[in-house]
């Protein structure tokens, strides 16, 4: 073992491990302000210097190694006056009210450690920019640590902040060059963590105070899964920061994590469940409520039986939550009629995975972006909506990683890109088709894993051969060239990783889209091993979780067939269950259109905000006779049709467990109390089952407890208990308390009969909403940074000020064309409706196509979206819809 002496005892190391690493994980404390674990050390703050024996100058421990038989003294008296030195330097022109204000900020702390406090008192502000919706910047309080430059450069990779002039001249200034406000800074916050001092600090720091103590927990947004730290004061939050050594974010965060989650304490927030009775809504208590839910129900199954009534599970809620609605479904009302919003984004994902390689979920983790040569990222618009991923990534390239970018617009990622393809919205097969064929003509592929390891081979060789590149460009618009560069990139700069979104899922041929991706890492053995697989870009916060739960008509938790394990999920929940088949979301708006669907319970989600066609939502909302909904915010669905309001809690008042994109199982914790009258979602079912008779079935009195329920009934969490989910979580499988977690899936064999994936043919079918004289353009509609889904809560946060509505990003052409300029009102109409919204011009969306997201219920978009569904899972075609764009005169909608 290696040894090494510090302070005359001896300590053990590690290879490559720093002086100041072993320091701190022993707990001998030194200054070391210009240091920060995230960052590459660059030891000019000069004080961390130790004394190496034989070495006549003192040396920066934070960035010297190690090495066997080294001497290390951290304290000495020519070492304490030196550091004391040079802070007293540094605090010469600092504000000491500061020093005071806020002892706990790392450089007043050391001050005080050294008994110097700041030199100038009562400074009057002349410099304070509050121009940023988040961040406070006081340059004066500036030390030249530089550890907001090269955070914003090497973790974020934004490179909003330069360092100017040199030697007692040098300063940081934003690339603005002037207000903070105005640069080009997207609100990670992370030069805000890291700055010691506070000249960059939070507003919401110096608004509500300073933390008292944090909880861990895991941010409620989307699947990256970040973990957090809960700064709490007087039981209220004030603080969202990075949790330290969080193996998905390595201390970061993106806007929403870190600054979004003011809409707990919005003021109209639901805390009190309410029941409709004649238009008028009214408070009652939880005991009504839940009775008089229950009564209707249960004269709903007398009436029309089980089968006319509809769940739907929360891909916002934990695992817990969504186990116990579809039990609910199943075990009380007897019906497999539940779903969640996997079905509108990535359940062709999980279709096409499970039909290729057996199991419908990330082959690998986050961790396999730095081990990759190459990435190809498909219809994914990471930095946007998986924005701590999507840096990432962009580090990854910065040091060297080729990137694939496939996406009708220029993304952020496609700046970044070694090859860029263009792709015509909702024509991937040809281009995927063709990048096939070409790996195959120019003999690139993997033979020898194709032969053992994949099955079809030879009627897909024999087929793809038609796909020449020539052939495809005339369909997806790029050229031979691009499309033949980017075949070899990934089929020989390997291992290559595909990280895949919305853009390949949401069309009439989104499972075949995610098949024909999969062919590509199959043919070239590029599935099974590290820095290689198929990672779609999973949703929401839980959204994997929701549907691995079960709800999902066809399959109970643990993705088991209802077809196949009724059995013995009868036996497990000791009850009987039904057979008949479960419809799923768009199924159920169509069986109420038909008038046999009566009721819909719907946890945390917008149905009608947020599915296609609202005309069609909305007329199957009509025939309904009784709609619950469950969730914080009186959401579209609910101003609009619910019978029922019952207000949850939020992420940060309960416990249970999120499953991530990567399959990892996170712990989140309440930090602060519940509001009085709200109750977690899983507790509202309990209430429920209560009331309806079936209490036996519902016998939780935490969510720990039904955690261990789902650790029996799913073997592939067996091993997860919440004691060893203390840190960073596990990923499933898992089926042993003593396993370690799966981070790479099918390294030995496929879980399909024979053990082989499969390699499929996939012809192209072109979706039949095309362009039109009439409608000539393509909407494609997708996200951003700012906001989020229904945007029931970052609109209720100061994101809102950031981004203020939906926009119509329009190429400067087109606008130019229909004469409207930058934030002009569009009157934007399709075949099924119309809507109004301001104009962007952007030329990163190319002429003839124009982008907009769906988040402003102003807005509106889903009026006017295309109803065409996938062929095999129903997920809608939000990728496309023909619409005409005129320049708005009046404002009669929106
Ligand atoms: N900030 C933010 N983050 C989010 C969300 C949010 O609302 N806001 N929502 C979360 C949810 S629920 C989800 S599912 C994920 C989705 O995350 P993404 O998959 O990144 O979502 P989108 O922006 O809808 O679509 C991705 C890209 O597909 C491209 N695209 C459109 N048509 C095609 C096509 O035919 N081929 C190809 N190759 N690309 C195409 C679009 O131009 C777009 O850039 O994000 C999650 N994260
Ligand atoms: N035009 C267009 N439309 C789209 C898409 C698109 O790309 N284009 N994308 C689609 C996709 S991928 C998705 S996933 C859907 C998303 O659609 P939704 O699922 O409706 O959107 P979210 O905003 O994620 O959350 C839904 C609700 O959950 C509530 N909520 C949050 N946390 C909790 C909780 O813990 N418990 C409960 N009970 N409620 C909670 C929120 O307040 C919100 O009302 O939109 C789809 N719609
Ligand atoms: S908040 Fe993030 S993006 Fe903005 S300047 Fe700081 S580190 Fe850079
Ligand atoms: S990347 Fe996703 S999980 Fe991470 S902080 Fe942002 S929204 Fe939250
Ligand atoms: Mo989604």
């Amino acid at each position: 073992m290696n040894q090494v002496v510090i302070n005359n005892k001896k300590y053990a190391f590690h290879e490559g491990q720093t002086i100041l690493n072993l320091l701190e994980s022993n707990g001998i404390e030194v200054p070391a302000l210009c240091y920060d674990e995230r960052l590459h050390p660059s030891s000019v703050c000069r004080l961390c210097l130790v004394k190496i024996k034989g070495i006549d100058r003192l040396q920066p421990s934070c960035r010297t190694l190690l090495t066997s038989k080294m001497e290390v003294t951290t304290h000495s008296g020519e070492i304490e006056n030196y550091r004391e030195g040079v802070l007293r330097m540094l605090a010469k022109d600092y504000p000491q009210a500061m020093v005071l204000k806020y002892p706990q900020k790392e450089f007043h702390w050391w001050l005080q450690h050294y008994g110097i406090t700041g030199e100038i008192e009562n400074r009057p502000y002349t410099f304070l920019d509050a121009s940023h919706p988040y961040i406070q910047v006081d340059m004066t309080r500036c030390i030249n640590c530089f550890r907001c430059v090269k955070i914003c450069d090497e973790l974020q990779g934004q490179f909003v902040w330069h360092i100017i002039n040199r030697g007692d001249e040098v300063k940081i200034i934003s690339d603005s060059k002037d207000l903070f406000g105005q640069s080009s800074c997207i609100s990670c916050g992370a030069c805000a963590d890291t700055c010691p001092t506070g000249a960059i600090e939070d507003k919401q720091a110096i608004i509500l105070g300073m933390p008292e103590h944090t909880t861990r927990s895991v941010c409620a947004y989307c699947g990256v899964g970040c973990e957090i730290a809960v700064g709490v004061k007087e039981q209220k939050i004030v603080a969202v920061h990075p949790a330290k050594n969080a193996p998905v974010n390595k201390g970061h965060l993106c806007v929403k994590g870190r600054y979004a989650w003011e809409y707990v304490y919005a003021p109209d927030r639901v805390t009190q469940p309410m029941i409709r009775r004649q238009e008028q809504w009214e408070t009652v208590s939880w005991d009504e409520a839940i009775n008089y839910c229950a009564q209707r129900l249960t004269s709903i199954i007398k009436e029309y039986g089980p089968n006319s009534i509809g769940m739907v599970g929360s891909a916002r809620a934990t695992n817990e939550d969504n186990y116990l609605v579809q039990k609910f479904a199943r075990a009380v009302i007897g019906t497999n009629n539940v779903d969640n919003c996997a079905r509108v984004c990535h359940q062709p994902t999980a279709k096409a995975m499970s039909i290729a390689l057996g199991t419908g979920a990330s082959t690998n983790s986050f961790d396999d972006i730095e081990k990759a040569s190459t990435i190809l990222v498909a219809g994914a618009n990471a930095t946007g909506s998986h924005p701590v991923i999507g840096a990432r990534i962009k580090q990854a390239v910065l040091k060297g990683a080729n990137l694939i970018v496939i996406d009708p617009r220029r993304t952020e990622l496609a700046s970044y890109a070694t090859c860029y393809l263009p792709v015509k919205p909702g024509t991937n097969i040809p281009l995927l088709n063709a990048i096939a064929c070409v790996i195959i003509t120019e003999n690139l592929q993997d033979t020898a894993y194709i032969e053992s390891r994949t099955e079809g081979w030879n009627t897909f060789k024999t087929f793809i051969g038609g796909w020449t590149p020539e052939r495809a460009a005339k369909i997806c618009g790029i050229h031979p060239r691009l499309i033949r560069e980017a075949a070899r990139l990934y089929a020989t700069q390997t291992p290559a990783i595909c990280f895949h979104g919305l853009g390949l899922t949401e069309h009439t041929q989104g499972t075949d889209n995610v098949i024909a991706l999969v062919n590509l890492a199959l043919l070239t053995g590029n599935i099974g091993k590290e820095g290689t697989g198929i990672n779609p870009l999973r949703g929401q916060n839980n959204v994997q979780g929701a549907a691995v739960m079960g709800c999902d008509p066809s399959v109970y938790t643990g993705m088991a067939s209802v077809k196949k394990e009724r059995q013995r999920f009868e036996a497990l929940w000791k009850t009987s269950l039904p057979s008949s088949k479960g419809l799923n979301l768009p199924e159920m708006l169509d069986t109420a259109s038909a008038g046999y669907l009566k009721a819909m319970w719907i946890t945390g989600y917008d149905v009608l905000f947020t599915m296609p066609d609202a005309k069609y939502t909305i007329r199957a909302f009509e025939q309904l006779d009784f709609v619950v909904v469950q969730d914080m915010f009186m959401n579209e669905t609910s101003r609009r049709f619910a019978d029922v309001f019952l207000p949850c809690s939020s992420s940060f008042e309960k416990e249970g467990t999120f499953m991530n994109a990567e399959r990892r199982i996170q712990k989140i914790r309440k930090a602060i109390p519940a509001l009085p009258n709200v109750k977690a979602d899983w507790e509202i079912v309990c209430n429920m089952a209560v009331a309806m008779g079936r209490k036996e079935l519902f016998n939780y009195s935490t969510a720990q407890d039904i955690w261990n329920e789902i650790r029996e009934v799913w073997s592939a969490v067996h091993g997860i208990t919440y004691e060893r989910l203390e840190n960073s979580g596990l990923q499933w499988p898992c089926p042993a308390t003593d396993h370690p977690g799966t981070s790479i899936l099918h390294t030995e064999n496929f879980p399909r009969e024979g053990g082989k994936a499969q390699l499929s043919v996939v012809d192209f079918m072109p979706t039949p909403e095309q362009v039109s004289v009439e409608y000539p353009f393509i909407l494609v509609t997708g996200r951003e940074l700012y906001h989020f889904n229904a945007g029931t809560m970052t609109y209720r946060t100061a994101n809102k000020d950031i981004c203020h509505s939906d926009l119509l990003h329009l190429n400067p052409a087109d606008a130019r064309r229909i004469g409207l300029k930058d934030r002009d009102d569009a009157r934007i109409i399709s075949k099924y409706g119309e809507t109004f919204l301001p104009v962007l011009i952007d030329d990163t969306v190319r002429k003839g196509e124009a982008f907009s997201t769906f988040n402003n219920n102003r807005t509106f978009i889903n009026k006017i979206t295309n109803p065409l569904r996938d062929h095999y899972v129903q997920t809608p075609e939000y990728k496309i819809t023909a619409v005409r764009i005129e320049k708005a005169t009046e404002r009669t909608a929106g």
